[in-house]
């Protein structure tokens, strides 16, 4: 699947506004990977397809859970979670895509997980600081990404499990994953 494909497919899928957000967000990924060497054709693509099943119906998501690899337990958590993981089995069963940076990139652009590629955190980074987001913590984020990867995404992992907690809602365990993987790395260990 080429980019003007990709693009015709979630602009039939997703609302306006929603296809507005993820060209937004392709904009900001495009920056990222130019930054950290990141060949576009793969940041391009996930970019693009990220939110590809943000507007299906939690009956339906819940449904392509059911019948295929993935985990259940998504199903115990908020259903915001489910479209990462239906996204990436769509693209990979439906549309026939096989590059695992581009699949793995869009199951985990919610959560994050432990080991994230430069790929994985160009697309969570990019989801989250693209121009129109404006929640408390955006803009230092904003500034992070533009000197270290690592360190601005723990930052966001950082701010979304504060957020979390402080409303009293659950942390599917692989946002807690990526954010002990990289406290790691920006505590100086590698
Ligand atoms: O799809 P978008 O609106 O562009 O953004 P997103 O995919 O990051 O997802 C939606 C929201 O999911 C995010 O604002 C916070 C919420 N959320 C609920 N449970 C969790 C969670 N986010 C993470 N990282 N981990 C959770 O356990
Ligand atoms: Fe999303
Ligand atoms: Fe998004």
């Amino acid at each position: 699947m080429n980019k003007s494909e990709a693009i015709a497919l979630v602009k039939s899928r997703l609302t306006e506004e929603r296809f507005a957000h993820t060209m937004r967000v392709a904009e900001t990924a495009q920056i990222l990977a130019e930054r950290y060497n990141e060949p576009q054709e793969a940041v391009q693509l996930a970019a693009i397809l990220h939110d590809v099943a943000k507007n299906d119906p939690p009956g339906k998501l819940k449904h392509w859970i059911l019948n295929s690899d993935l985990p259940d337990d998504l199903l115990t958590f908020h259903h915001e979670l489910w479209h990462g993981p239906v996204g990436a089995l769509l693209m990979e069963q439906e549309q026939g895509i096989t590059d695992r940076r581009v699949l793995n990139a869009i199951r985990y652009h919610t959560t994050g997980r432990a080991g994230m590629t430069t790929c994985d955190m160009i697309i969570f980074l990019a989801d989250y600081i693209e121009p129109a987001r404006d929640f408390p913590g955006v803009d230092n984020v904003r500034k992070a990404a533009q000197r270290d990867l690592c360190e601005a995404t723990w930052l966001a992992l950082r701010n979304t499990i504060r957020h979390l907690i402080d409303k009293q809602a659950m942390v599917y365990p692989d946002t807690f994953y990526a954010y002990n993987d990289l406290t790691k790395y920006v505590n100086g260990g590698h």
